[in-house]
């Protein structure tokens, strides 16, 4: 489809609700987010879903948020602990979306004769992301809608092999994903472990740092318009490759712990650990810290067997990625996604800066640990089962409303069963990428290891395709394949989803649904080669 003109136009035509986009640090202090901690085994806590007025970068906003802050609270839990989460929906509809006429200055197309609100924007429910907990009944259960007014108990007992790392919650109700994930709505959780005990680590500065992606129309709030997905037909250059229906002009807010720009001191010499979160919905962020190496210790919630110098992390959305970072050269050094080809060509993601590491001080101290953890093994078994999964692109059913993209041909139907598996067997799963964009996909419940990659772009530095590291979300290279290998544990049985963590692919359709039987309940036959 071709650019709408509110995009074709001047920038500086495009009110800009941030205030200060792109002037350089906002310079507060990266906050550490309050934290709930578990005791005696067990994490009691209401979550409480409902408008609020969180000042980023010093402009309030009007948005939907978790106990009323942005991002939600740290949960700190152990492995075999018990989760009791009352979620309470308490969010109203903001109501009609501003519609403006074609000449009108602030560059809106005028509205169609539907207006297309998000599906749902204020039913809601709970993701555990990375848990390996049961996705049945009060557990992390995909097929519940928690509507306006309404609430839901959630109980998750996570096992007592759950890794040591940082996972995250988050709303998964199909079609108002991404409008909740604009809105901020997430927090981060982190599973204490064995890695917490590694003697250096143990004496270090934690820093859990959770990056969001605030989708902000010109009265700060998030648009209740349908977005509608491309793949780059939309110039990247604003960072905002979605169109709307009708048209609103927004720009996208990516705050940290919800402060725009902030500082981070450290001193020289001193070592931190930092536990990073990409909670956008739709932008992958090449991590870098100017003048500073990374030693990478775990991802996705699974901590290595030793720590891994790298220049940088890429972490597409859903992401995290654990580092140990030095304090270097005294001086301020720039927080930064770097440009990033996530696309076809000439739909680059420009640079963005995220924050600054300040250093300073007297000199500090701390050391690279040598060893950290034994990681989770692959059970010895023989591969139960290949299955090829694969994605396409085709135009969306509604005219004008760009592409969408598909899984073996079908968008989501929740009543469908696209996968079954047996818990207890390990399963290889190819997935091929007909399309030109990368599409991250997310298996729940169990986590995976790459078996196998081809079609990474040449030149393209910012892929880790070790077999042995764990993930539970992966990017497919534009036209290229992946395998990812798969243990599904027993005692985690039910039906839950996989999907592109792309949550505008996902609301559009781009997931498929995975039942997963009980060890020793006979397959039936099923999608997949
Ligand atoms: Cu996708």
């Amino acid at each position: 489809m071709g650019i709408p003109d509110a995009w074709a136009s001047p920038a500086g035509r495009l009110p800009d609700p941030t205030g200060a986009l792109g002037t350089g640090a906002a310079g507060e202090e990266l906050i550490d987010l309050p934290v709930v901690n578990s005791r005696s085994g067990l994490l009691e806590h209401t979550l409480t879903v409902a408008g609020g007025h969180p000042v980023v970068g010093g402009r309030r906003l009007g948005l939907d948020i978790y106990n009323g802050r942005l991002p939600g609270e740290l949960w700190r839990v152990r492995a075999g602990d018990r989760v009791r989460v009352l979620l309470r929906n308490c969010m109203e509809p903001s109501g009609v979306p501003p519609v403006c006429t074609q000449d009108d200055a602030s560059g809106c197309l005028p509205a169609r004769e539907r207006q297309t609100l998000v599906h749902d924007a204020v039913t809601t429910n709970l993701h555990v992301h990375g848990l390996q907990v049961s996705p049945s009944g009060s557990s992390d259960n995909m097929y519940v809608s928690v509507p306006p007014g309404g609430s839901r108990q959630y109980v998750y007992d996570i096992p007592s092999d759950q890794p040591s790392g940082l996972y995250w919650y988050h709303p998964h109700h199909h079609g108002s994903t991404t409008h909740q994930g604009w809105s901020g709505l997430c927090g981060p959780l982190v599973v204490e472990g064995a890695v917490d005990r590694v003697p250096e680590i143990a004496d270090m500065r934690e820093r859990v740092i959770v990056i969001n992606a605030l989708r902000l129309d010109v009265n700060g709030e998030n648009p209740t318009v349908s977005i509608f997905p491309t793949a780059g037909d939309e110039p990247f250059t604003r960072d905002d490759p979605f169109t709307t229906d009708p048209v609103v002009p927004a720009r996208m807010m990516f705050p940290l712990n919800g402060g725009l720009r902030p500082v981070v001191t450290i001193r020289p010499g001193e070592v931190q650990r930092w536990r990073v979160l990409n909670a956008a919905p739709h932008r992958e962020m090449w991590l870098h810290v100017d003048g500073h190496t990374l030693y990478w210790i775990g991802q996705d919630g699974i901590p290595f067997a030793c720590p891994r110098q790298v220049p940088s992390l890429l972490l597409a959305p859903g992401n995290r990625a654990e580092f140990l970072i030095r304090g270097g050269e005294p001086g301020r050094h720039c927080i930064y996604a770097a440009p990033y080809r996530q696309g076809p060509a000439r739909t680059d993601r420009p640079a963005l800066e995220l924050g600054t590491l300040e250093v300073c001080g007297p000199q500090g101290s701390g050391c690279i640990p040598q060893r950290l953890v034994d990681p989770p093994r692959m059970p010895r078994l023989p591969i139960a089962r290949r299955r090829t999964l694969v994605i396409t692109r085709e135009p969306s059913e509604v005219p004008g409303g760009g592409a969408r993209f598909l899984i073996n041909g079908e968008p989501f139907d929740m009543d469908r069963i696209d996968q079954e598996v047996e818990a207890g067997t390990v399963e290889e799963w190819r997935f091929v990428n007909r399309d030109d964009f990368q599409h991250p996909m997310h298996i729940h419940v169990n986590p995976f290891q790459v078996a196998d990659i081809k079609g990474i772009p040449e030149g393209d530095t910012s892929w880790q395709t070790d077999p042995t590291l764990w993930w539970d979300t992966y990017r497919l290279p534009p036209g290229g394949e992946v395998t990812l290998r798969m243990y599904f544990r027993p005692d985690a049985t039910g039906k839950t989803v996989f999907h592109c963590h792309v949550l505008p692919h996902e609301d559009s359709g781009t997931m498929g649904t995975l039942l997963i039987s009980p060890p020793g309940a006979r397959g039936r036959a099923s999608t997949g080669a």
